[in-house]
């Protein structure tokens, strides 16, 4: 990693933004307790309170982070540019000391941090902002969390909305624009915040004709925070949900539900659990069906090759 020229002067062009997006609906709001998590039919929910009880909400400074893990290697995206749709573009990943790339984190955090009056919920806002940075190279942490560190892990409590086994548990860790891009998961996923702001932008499985797939992929080509509708046109008329987490805060997150993660504060860092799928799971989404068939035919192969 460079620690330099990512910094130049500032530059505005007229582009589509985040902003110009028709109004979505809100992801309702719950409390843990009045959670029920059907198979059958789902629909993403925030919990306000999912995360009260995890030590890692009053631990992971980053003092904290670097004394427990700051020696561990952790594999990192790394991506020409700003780090937006991080799992469409082409990307390298490679090793770097978990310190190491906190301190690149927190370079940035401090830079934008005498710029950034927003509330940390104005997705267009994080997104020029870091298209100002002009960084010439940025990265993106995931991994799963006991292998980054398994002190972290003993931090997390993973909530128990479903009776299936946990498939992984997983790390996050970025600067403010950073996105995955507009994917689904074809498992129940809980995202849940520690540190800083995400921004979500979600989209039911019955949308998926109007958001232009990347061929037989879950990831799509359409992108919400740069929405272009000369491009995509009939992504105008998809249903958008949206929410943004707080620290403490969790998103359920059905399968086959589209959704693009964006960091709207100058860091963030969250945990994210997918659980395996019942069998109801998803098949009421007509679109999923091909990708469930593929998934079904791979684990029998997996099992008759044991
Ligand atoms: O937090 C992110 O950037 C991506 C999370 C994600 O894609 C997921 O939870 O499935």
């Amino acid at each position: 990693m460079t620690s330099t020229s990512r910094y130049t002067s500032m530059s505005t062009t007229a582009h589509t933004t985040a902003s110009d997006l028709p109004a979505a609906v809100a992801v309702p709001r719950h409390h843990a307790a009045d959670l029920r998590v059907r198979a059958w039919h789902s629909e993403p929910r925030v919990i306000v309170d999912a995360g009260a009880r995890w030590p890692a909400l009053r631990r992971w400074t980053p003092d904290y982070l670097t004394r427990v893990a700051g020696d561990r290697d952790v594999r990192v995206r790394e991506a020409t540019g700003p780090p937006t749709n991080l799992f469409q573009r082409p990307c390298d990943s490679g090793w770097i000391a978990f310190a190491d790339y906190l301190n690149w984190v927190l370079d940035i955090d401090t830079e934008v941090a005498g710029r950034y009056l927003g509330d940390h919920t104005d997705l267009a806002h994080a997104i020029r902002l870091i298209g100002d940075l002009e960084l010439t190279t940025s990265y993106y942490l995931n991994g799963q969390l006991a292998a980054v560190s398994p002190q972290l892990a003993d931090d997390v409590r993973i909530p128990d909305w479903l009776a299936t086994p946990i498939r992984s548990v997983n790390l996050w860790c970025g600067v403010i624009g950073t996105s995955c891009g507009l994917h689904c998961d074809l498992v129940p996923n809980c995202n849940a915040q520690v540190v800083g702001h995400k921004h979500f932008s979600l989209y039911p499985p019955d949308q998926t004709r109007l958001l232009y797939r990347i061929g037989g992929r879950t990831h799509c080509r359409f992108d919400p925070s740069a929405p272009d509708f000369a491009a995509f046109p009939r992504a105008r008329r998809a249903t958008r949900w949206e929410c943004t987490l707080a620290p403490g805060e969790a998103l359920y997150i059905p399968p086959g539900w589209y959704h693009q993660v964006t960091v709207v504060s100058g860091w963030s860092v969250n945990v994210n659990v997918f659980w395996e799928r019942s069998w109801p799971h998803g098949l009421l989404a007509p679109a999923l069906w091909p990708h469930l068939l593929r998934l079904a035919t791979a684990q029998a192969r997996q099992r008759l090759s044991r």
